[in-house]
């Protein structure tokens, strides 16, 4: 073979100082998770060899008849997964499912409704950096000031306001559900479309403890590697009606070559979703996010709208001390051996940099097998940290009670 017969031990020195990190601290970012042992298999097999532009049946190059019983086999497995006509399992990544469904339905400067950044959305609902945000006239909707909940009232007077052409629901930092009945009946009353952004909550669907919006959306849109567990990319599905200028834009719109060994593992962790276990899995996810919550809370931080129906939660540090950066904060939990990020909070004085706020989420601890006595810990311990960031030696004294709590739940053994 002409291949190297020397190691690369520089990159392969890299994956292992990563995977002791992940073994040994705990993952508390809420659109992290642990991809199980064969999601991470396919992930790394001969597929990534093969050009497969096109679409099963339809490529533009030879030797793709297994290539395309794997995208086959995702296609209809994420079909059966969430009730859906129609599966494009090849956007890259969430960012590029989004930014396929408005090339594929939507003209330059047409009004789009999405959740504001700031208020918990995501930087293709319209963000001005975002390309979103410089091609479509996004309108944004946000939480209340009152309770800190989407109020469908609200989007209801800003599409009767603004007639937008597409209303897109959704977020990466909010903790409540989000129910998508009343915003269809809102898009179908302005005459929108309806896209339902389920990247993070893709796993509690498919796990019965979100409500799904396949039934009610024209479009849902979702990554692979939340809450669904399975590799990092993308997929849409949808209605039939939308199914060819849905693939029309992935490839050869906004694409090229499709990954097909990401495609194989989307498939995989597809069939893990399916499985009885996976409910439980994603009803842990859930009690563990209650039972940190409560843990955070009763050591007097303020939980953004006072707790959490979904895997996540945003802590505003300006409850303890109005001093505390997010950014200050997430440095010392990263000492302290806990991962998790700056987040701003609705309304926040401060830059998404700095932020008031930090973000918690319980996909992967749960993933591991932790339950609720441990999520009470973990919230004590971030207590613990956040009371005194700078005492180097009080991190130093957490780090090395985590470490001990992730020896018993290590991920990769
Ligand atoms: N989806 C974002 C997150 O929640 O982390 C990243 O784009």
């Amino acid at each position: 073979m002409p291949w190297p017969s020397t190691r690369d031990t520089e990159v392969f020195s890299i994956i292992e100082r990563e995977t002791e990190r992940q073994n040994t601290g705990l993952q508390l970012i809420p659109s992290e998770n642990f991809a199980s042992p064969q999601v991470l298999e396919a992930t790394a097999s001969v597929l990534t060899n093969k050009y497969s532009e096109g679409y099963p049946g339809k490529r533009y190059y030879g030797g793709n008849w297994v290539i395309d019983e794997a995208e086959e086999l995702a296609r209809s497995r994420v079909k059966a997964l969430f009730g859906a006509d129609h599966a494009n399992v090849q956007p890259h990544s969430g960012a590029n499912a989004n930014l396929g469904v408005y090339l594929a339905l939507l003209e330059p400067g047409d009004t789009v409704l999405g959740m504001s950044l700031d208020h918990g959305g995501h930087l293709t609902h319209g963000s001005p950096v975002n390309i979103s945000g410089r091609t479509y006239n996004f309108v944004a909707y946000g939480v209340t000031r009152s309770d800190e909940r989407l109020d469908y009232d609200q989007i209801r007077d800003l599409a009767l306001e603004h007639r937008p052409r597409m209303i897109v629901a959704g977020a990466t930092a909010y903790s409540r559900i989000i129910d998508p009945e009343p915003i269809a009946d809102i898009a179908a009353e302005v005459g929108a479309l309806f896209v339902f952004d389920a990247a993070h909550i893709a796993g509690l669907i498919a796990g019965g403890v979100h409500p799904n919006p396949t039934p009610h959306a024209d479009i849902v849109t979702f990554t692979t590697h939340k809450t669904l567990r399975g590799p990092r990319g993308g997929c849409i599905i949808c209605r039939e009606d939308y199914a060819q200028a849905i693939d029309k834009a992935i490839f050869p719109g906004l694409q090229g070559g499709p990954l097909e060994h990401v495609i194989a593992a989307k498939a995989v962790a597809f069939h893990e979703a399916a499985q009885p276990e996976f409910a439980g899995y994603a009803h842990q996810i859930v009690a563990n996010a209650r039972a940190l919550a409560e843990s955070l809370a009763a050591e007097g931080l303020r939980i953004v709208s006072g707790g959490t129906d979904n895997h996540l939660m945003l802590i505003d540090l300006r409850s303890i001390d109005e001093e505390l950066t997010g950014k200050d904060a997430q440095l010392a939990l990263d000492e302290a051996g806990m991962t998790v990020n700056k987040n701003t909070i609705p309304d926040d004085p401060r830059s998404p940099f700095v932020t008031s706020g930090l973000r918690v989420g319980t996909p992967a601890v749960t993933t591991q097998g932790m339950q609720e006595a441990e999520m009470d810990q973990i919230g004590r311990w971030i207590a613990r940290v956040l009371g005194d960031p700078g005492d180097r030696g009080e991190l130093a004294a957490v780090r090395e009670e985590v470490r001990t709590l992730c020896a018993k739940f290590t991920p990769y053994g």
